[in-house]
C-alpha cells in the first residue's frame, strides 16, 4: 500500500534538491563519520556534514554565544524522545545525575514534553549517550527529518481514557522509527560494524533512502483540554470519548509554526480536520500521512518543506483522495469534539484511580537551582524518597503523578524546605507563560526570550495592576525568532524575537489554541513593551464583554479597526 519511493512529482521543475538531500542518499543509515570524530579527541567538534546526520540522532552542535568575543566554544545540545514525556523515578534521576555530571547542571523541559541537555563539550557525549541509552531511554530521532517526539496529554485527572491515548502515542512514536542500526552501533556499543557497506544497500522501509524533505510532528489531545497545542502540529489526534470509552481519533492534519519575516512563502498554519478513524486504523493513517509528506514535500527548499504548504498547496481535499487512495478505505466523518482550555492544571489533584498528582510551574522549563529556589534539588530528592513517576508537559511544567495520599504532606515539606510552592505558584499570567531558550545556547536566535522572559512578566503583572486586570490570565508567549519554538502565533500576546532587544508583537490567540494571532506591531523595544501593550489593556479593562478574555476581545474590537501588520 505505502510504497517507500520518493515521488518525484513532488520536485518543483528546474530546482535542485538541497544539499541535505544528497547527504542522506550518500549515508542512509544516518552514520556519517560521527563515529571516527566521536573517537577523535584532537577535535572539537563533527564535520558540517556530520551535523546534519547528528541531528537525527538528537545532538544539535552548536556554541555559546556569551562568549563568541573570544572565538566559537563549541558544545552540544541533547535532546531525549520521550513519548507522552513520561518517565519513571530512575529515569529522572539519571538524567538529573547527567545534567550535573556531562552538562551545564540544568534540565530543560521542552514544548514537546522532552528533556534537553545544554553545554555538553565533545568529549563528554559519548558518555552522556551511554548514559541516557543505559537508562532505557533515547535520543534517536529526536531531531532531523524525521517523526519527532510524539506528545500526548499528560494530566491524569483529565480522563478515563488518558493511560490508553498515552500507549497510542507511545504505539505512533515506534510505528515511525527510523529502522538504521547506526544509533546503536555508534552510542551504545561504541563500535560501527558494517555501516559502510550498509550505506551502498541500505534503504528504511517507511523513509526510503533520504528520509522526509523536512521534521514531522504529531499529537494527541483528549477534549476539552488543547494542552498539547494539537493544530500545531503535522498530524494530529484528537480523542472521541463516550462515557470512560475511546471510541477513535478525529484526524487533524497540516498545522505547523516555522516563518521567516519577510518571506511570504513561510507562514504558520492551524491543521484542517480531516475525518474520523478507530483506534486500530492509527498506525496505518499515521505512515499514510507522514509518506504523503515524504512522497509531496519540497525536496528543494527547506525553508517551504513542511506537510502544511503540501496541504495549502494542494489543498485538503487532494490530501484526502491522497491518503485514502493509500488506505484503501474513505475515512469516517469527523465526529462533535469542543477545545476549551490550553495549559496545565497547578497543584494538587486527585486522580481517577484516588491516588493524587502534583504540577509544579517550571519558568520556562528550566529546572536550576537559583540562591532562593532550589527547584533541581528539591525535585532530586522528591523524586528519590518517594518514587513518583515523572511526566513533562506542553507548556514546560513537570507532573508528579501516583502519589499516595498519606505522602502529600512530606512532599510539600521537602519543597517548602527548597523555597518551592505547591499551590499558588505564581500570578495568573506567570503560569500560562512559556519563552523558547534562544540565547545563548541557540545559533538560530535574533533576540533573548528565556532569559528576559521572566521580568518581562514582572512588569506585564504591573501594568495589569494599573490597568485594574491584576490577576487575569492572559496567554503571553515568547521566542528569540520566527521559528515558532514557544508557539507564540497561538498566543494571546506574543513577542517574537527580530533583531536584538527588538520584537514582533503579535496579538489575538485564544484561551483553546485553535486560533492564530496577528501581527500588531513590529520591532517593539524590550523597554517599550509597557508603552505598547498599555492602551490596549486600558480599553480592554473598560471594553470588555464579562468574562471576554483578551484575545477574544483583540478579535472582536480590536482587528475591527486596526488592520494587522504585514510580517
Ligand atoms: Fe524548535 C529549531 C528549540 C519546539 C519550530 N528549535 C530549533 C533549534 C533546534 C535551533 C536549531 O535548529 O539550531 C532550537 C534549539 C534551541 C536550544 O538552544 O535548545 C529549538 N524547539 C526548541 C524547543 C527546545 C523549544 C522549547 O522552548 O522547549 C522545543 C523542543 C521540542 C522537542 O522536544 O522536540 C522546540 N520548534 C518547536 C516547536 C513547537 C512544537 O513542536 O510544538 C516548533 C513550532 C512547530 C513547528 O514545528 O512548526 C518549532 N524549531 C522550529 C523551527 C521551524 C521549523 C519550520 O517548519 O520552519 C526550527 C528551525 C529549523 O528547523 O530549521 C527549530
Ligand atoms: Fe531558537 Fe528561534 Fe526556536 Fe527560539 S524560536 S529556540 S530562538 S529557533
Amino acid at each position: 500500500m505505502i510504497n517507500s519511493e520518493n515521488n518525484p512529482e513532488a520536485a518543483p521543475v528546474g530546482k535542485p534538491p538541497t544539499r541535505n538531500e544528497g547527504l542522506k542518499e550518500n549515508s542512509p543509515t544516518l552514520s556519517g563519520n560521527i563515529l571516527s570524530t566521536l573517537n577523535d579527541p584532537n577535535v572539537d567538534r563533527f564535520s558540517e556534514d556530520d551535523y546534519e546526520f547528528l541531528k537525527f540522532h538528537g545532538i544539535y552542535q552548536g556554541d555559546d554565544r556569551d562568549l563568541r568575543k573570544t572565538g566559537k566554544t563549541y558544545q552540544f545540545m541533547i535532546r531525549g524522545r520521550l513519548p507522552g514525556g513520561i518517565v519513571t523515578a530512575d529515569q529522572y534521576i539519571a538524567f538529573d545525575d547527567i545534567a550535573c555530571r556531562y552538562a551545564n547542571n540544568t534540565l530543560r523541559i521542552t514544548t514537546r514534553q522532552s528533556f534537553q541537555f545544554h553545554g555538553v563539550v565533545k568529549s563528554g557525549l559519548g558518555p552522556l549517550m551511554k548514559k541516557i541509552n543505559d537508562s532505557m531511554c533515547s535520543t534517536i530521532a529526536a531531531c532531523g527529518d524525521v517523526n519527532r517526539n510524539v506528545m500526548a496529554a499528560p494530566t491524569p485527572a483529565t480522563s478515563p481514557v488518558i493511560e490508553l491515548v498515552q500507549q497510542h502515542a507511545r504505539d505512533v512514536s515506534n510505528a515511525l522509527l527510523p529502522q538504521s542500526k547506526a544509533y546503536h552501533q555508534i552510542w551504545v556499543e561504541g563500535v560501527e560494524l558494517n555501516l559502510a557497506e550498509e550505506n551502498k544497500t541500505f534503504v528504511d522501509p517507511l523513509y526510503g533512502k533520504t528520509y522526509l524533505p523536512r521534521k514531522f510532528k504529531v499529537a494527541f489531545a483528549i477534549p476539552p483540554l488543547n494542552d498539547v497545542d494539537v493544530f500545531t502540529n503535522d498530524l494530529g489526534f484528537v480523542a472521541i470519548v463516550e462515557g470512560d470509552q475511546l471510541l477513535g481519533y478525529n484526524v487533524i492534519v497540516g498545522g505547523g509554526l516555522g516563518m521567516s519575516h519577510g518571506n511570504a512563502q513561510t507562514y504558520p498554519r492551524v491543521g484542517d480536520l480531516l475525518g474520523f478513524i478507530t483506534p486500530e486504523q492509527l498506525i496505518e493513517v499515521s505512515k499514510g500521512v507522514l509518506t504523503v509528506h515524504r512522497d509531496f514535500g519540497d525536496r528543494t527548499n527547506r525553508k517551504h518543506a513542511r506537510l502544511k504548504y503540501v496541504i495549502e498547496e494542494r489543498g485538503v481535499e487532494w490530501f484526502r483522495n491522497e491518503l485514502e487512495t493509500r488506505l484503501g478505505y474513505k475515512l469516517e466523518t469527523a465526529r462533535p469534539y469542543k477545545f476549551t482550555k490550553q495549559g496545565d492544571q497547578y497543584g494538587w489533584h486527585k486522580q481517577l484511580d484516588g491516588k493524587y498528582f502534583l504540577t509544579l510551574f517550571v519558568e520556562n522549563g528550566r529546572i536550576k537551582d537559583t540562591e532562593t529556589w532550589q527547584l533541581k534539588t528539591a525535585l532530586r530528592k522528591v523524586v528519590a524518597e518517594f518514587r513518583p513517576e515523572v511526566r513533562l508537559t506542553p507548556s514546560q511544567n513537570l507532573i508528579l503523578t501516583n502519589v499516595q495520599p498519606e505522602q502529600r504532606d512530606g512532599i510539600n515539606k521537602l519543597f517548602a524546605e527548597h523555597k518551592i510552592a505547591t499551590e499558588n505558584q505564581g500570578s495568573a499570567i506567570r503560569l500560562a507563560s512559556i519563552a523558547c531558550p534562544a540565547l545563548p545556547t541557540c545559533g538560530l536566535a535574533l533576540s533573548e526570550s528565556e532569559r528576559v522572559m521572566p521580568e518581562v512578566i514582572t512588569r506585564i503583572e504591573g501594568l495589569l495592576a494599573e490597568t485594574n486586570l491584576a490577576g487575569e490570565e492572559i496567554v503571553i508567549r515568547m521566542t528569540g525568532c520566527p521559528n515558532g519554538c514557544a508557539r507564540p502565533y497561538m498566543a494571546e500576546i506574543a513577542f517574537v524575537g527580530r533583531a536584538p532587544n527588538k520584537y514582533q508583537l503579535y496579538l489575538g490567540g485564544n484561551e483553546a489554541s485553535t486560533r492564530l494571532n496577528k501581527l500588531f506591531k513590529e520591532n517593539v523595544k524590550n523597554d517599550e513593551i509597557e508603552s505598547a501593550l498599555r492602551p490596549l489593556f486600558s480599553r480592554y479593562s473598560s471594553e470588555r464583554a464579562s468574562g471576554e478574555r483578551f484575545g477574544d476581545w483583540v478579535e472582536r474590537v480590536l482587528w475591527k479597526e486596526t488592520v494587522p501588520a504585514q510580517s
